[in-house]
């Protein structure tokens, strides 16, 4: 039983000790439906993927709330488009979305879509993984495709200077650091004395058994519990903590004269709408247009495409969650977005459809990341996928159509269906 118990306490030290830097940021443990039906990202950039203390990095791209929003989530109202980055290793200096200056949260609806373009200051050395992500309220943070940044440390070291309403220009980066620092520790003390006070002399927590069968409002003074001298030391306790609130805020009052309010602004971004109409898409196939390979991770979907311009058009991206699958050469796969998070998609048939025609196609991609993010259901009450089909024209207009599938694996397929 001992040489049992000793050889699971190595393993679990071992084990604690042994742990391999963590890579990922716990997207993969989402539900798919999670990452599928609410929000796809694509033509993300983070540039440059080298810099030192204090230079800029940044982030563009575009998401889409999607249509296919799941019912069993809150409805998507307030939104924060946020940099995703291991803690705070950037000092995030401006966000813009659609083109609008965005300082804080803003209000998005079903069926938008956000450009955002969101620059940030190296503030600790390291090789970190930003991607792009937006926070929603009820549901948490949905995150886009990342890329490695190296931070390389700086012989003048990191400032964040910015100009108050006074003219003056302070470093928030130290801007009374020390101030909140000691007076934090100040009521810090006030707690652990009166916790020491009352956990290591006193018998109030070691005989809970005793003290739980007295009254709530029972002194117990002949059993020497609280006794008048114990009155006493909380009373100044008390006092100590009330005019430390009390000078705080006459010494507040008197350094800093000139105080606003934090400011707000939640706005809803102005959405592009578009003069022109591509494409009609409509899955194709009974009770599912949509499978999944799980040996080869290999996803295939069958759509009728119309095209409803007046050009030939092309079939070239597939996006979902924060996956993009390219039609293209190898320079169109490499601009399409960061290196991880982009695979090939094969149409069949490959021409494009003229002006006017519906066409049946089936779209096919293979890759890792299917398994890796988890972004396909493969036991969920709802079999469901969605994402963008990219399609362009002759003359380089594009438009990106919510496809919603009904997936089920290949494996299930060959059991099953007919
Ligand atoms: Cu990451």
């Amino acid at each position: 039983m001992r040489r049992w118990l000793l050889s699971g306490i190595l393993t679990l030290l071992v084990t604690c000790f042994s742990v391999a830097q963590a890579f990922a940021h716990g997207e993969a443990a989402d539900e798919p439906f999670l990452k599928d039906l609410t929000v796809a990202f694509y033509n993300v950039h983070v540039s440059p993927t080298s810099i030192t203390v204090g230079q800029p990095v940044t982030i563009t791209g575009s998401l889409k709330i999607l249509e296919t929003w799941p019912y069993t989530l809150d409805p998507p109202v307030t939104a924060y488009i946020t940099p995703v980055v291991p803690g705070p290793v950037f000092a995030l200096v401006d966000r813009e979305v659609n083109g609008q200056p965005a300082f804080g949260s803003i209000t998005v609806e079903r069926g938008g879509t956000y450009d955002f373009k969101m620059v940030m200051r190296g503030r600790n050395p390291g090789r970190w993984h930003v991607h792009p992500g937006i926070a929603i309220q009820g549901t948490g943070t949905l995150i886009g495709p990342g890329e490695w940044v190296t931070v390389s440390p700086s012989d003048t070291p990191f400032k964040l200077n910015v100009m108050l309403l006074n003219g003056t220009t302070v470093d928030l980066e130290h801007f009374g650091g020390g101030f909140v620092w000691w007076w934090s520790f100040a009521g810090f003390i006030v707690g652990l004395v009166w916790m020491i006070y009352w956990t290591v002399p006193k018998r109030t927590v070691t005989r809970l058994a005793v003290t739980s069968q007295l009254g709530a409002n029972d002194d117990a003074p002949d059993i020497g519990l609280i006794t008048r001298e114990d009155h006493k030391w909380m009373n100044v306790l008390a006092a100590i903590t009330i005019l430390m609130l009390v000078g705080g805020w006459a010494w507040m009052a008197a350094k800093y004269p000139v105080r606003l309010p934090q400011q707000t602004d939640r706005f809803a971004p102005t959405l592009d709408t578009s003069s022109y109409h591509l494409a009609e898409v409509r899955p194709v196939g009974s009770p599912n247009n949509a499978t999944f390979d799980e040996k080869t991770n290999t996803l295939t979907i069958s759509l009728d495409v119309k095209n409803t311009g007046t050009q030939p058009i092309m079939l070239k991206q597939y996006s979902m969650a924060m996956a993009t699958f390219v039609n293209g050469s190898q320079q169109e796969l490499a601009e399409a977005g960061p290196h991880d998070f982009v695979g090939s998609l094969q149409v069949e048939p490959p021409d494009p459809i003229p002006a006017g025609q519906t066409r049946r196609v089936v779209l096919k991609m293979a890759s890792p990341i299917f398994d890796e993010e988890r972004l396909i259901p493969l036991h969920d009450p709802q079999q469901l996928i969605a994402g963008l089909l990219a399609v362009r024209d002759n003359v380089g207009r594009e438009e990106r159509v919510t496809v919603k599938s009904v997936l089920v694996p290949t494996e299930f397929q060959a059991q099953y269906l007919p």
